[in-house]
């Protein structure tokens, strides 16, 4: 570890003379979202701190699983909050989001940002702002759901990977479901989807690759027939174009409905895993 710039040594420094000021301490007249998040009025949002040491990759799926963001303090009053809230757990160590050359920049209870590996373990705090609260066009607080004309629907594409099971639950949880394509214009909106993701910009190694991504149709009956989740079959739901040569059961054991980026469909394992698109009403709300 070494120190991370002469700025922020110089920053911390003045950051400790003005700690123990109330310049920013929680707020209890305050709007409250979760009991574990508290709000500090200055910072104009609320804040984790996740005492149980995590990696860096852990810690941002951790807030992002809570809807929040992971922090990096950009500003004095993100750092104030940060130093307050490690004081208060006696924490003298923490991740940030920040990361500089696939290493972590980590805050340490002086204010200094030093760097830790990604898999090394700390603290961290995550962070909901009071913007990040309002719904957007899609009724929810997810900037991924992207709304398009063509259908009047929003799409989320999940650049993590998960099998078939997986994905059409984060779909649920999300307040959508799996997308479902009506129509050649909603299979023009995949194609588009895809294009906005490309291959390269999406991070992690897939073992079958970034060009196709589950959705939600399946087969119940070993390959027969292929229906949607809202259980119609593919004609019934307004799309039933495969690739060439599919749907192919190549593994033997194909059940369940992915697109490719060309926006064909394919078969592929349920157990696959592979990026994954969901869909969803701008009026169903997530909460
Ligand atoms: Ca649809
Ligand atoms: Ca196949």
């Amino acid at each position: 570890m070494y120190i991370f710039t002469t700025a922020s040594i110089l920053f911390g420094a003045a950051l400790l003379e003005i700690r123990g000021q109330p310049v920013n301490s929680p707020s209890d007249n305050s709007p409250r979202i979760r009991c574990d998040y508290t709000f500090f009025k200055d910072a104009q949002g609320w804040f984790k701190l996740h005492a149980r040491p995590a990696t860096w990759h852990d810690a941002q799926a951790v807030c992002h699983s809570e809807g929040s963001s992971f922090l990096y303090p950009a500003n004095e009053v993100l750092m104030d909050t940060a130093l307050h809230l490690m004081t208060d757990a006696s924490i003298s160590t923490i991740h940030t989001s920040m990361t500089v050359k696939l290493e972590s920049v980590t805050l340490n209870e002086e204010g200094v940002f030093l760097r830790a590996g990604l898999n090394d373990s700390f603290p961290f705090i995550c962070k909901y702002k009071v913007e990040s609260l309002l719904l957007n066009e899609c009724g929810t607080v997810d900037k991924d759901y992207q709304f398009y004309n063509g259908t009047a629907h929003c799409y989320k594409l999940h650049k993590n990977k998960a099998n078939w099971f997986k994905a059409e639950a984060a779909c649920k949880a999300e307040g959508g479901q799996l997308a479902i394509i009506n129509s050649q214009k909603e299979a023009a909106v995949i194609v588009d989807i895809f294009k906005n993701n490309p291959a390269d910009q999406i991070p992690g190694h897939f073992e079958f690759g970034k060009g196709v991504a589950f959705i939600g149709f399946r087969s119940l009956d070993e390959g027969h027939s292929w229906t949607t989740i809202n259980n119609e079959t593919l004609s019934e739901a307004g799309y039933a174009e495969f690739c060439p040569g599919e749907p192919n059961n190549a593994a033997g054991n194909e059940y369940c409905g992915s697109v490719r980026r060309t926006g064909k469909l394919l078969d592929d394992p349920c157990t696959r895993e592979l990026l994954f698109i969901c869909e969803k009403k701008p009026e169903e709300h997530d909460n």
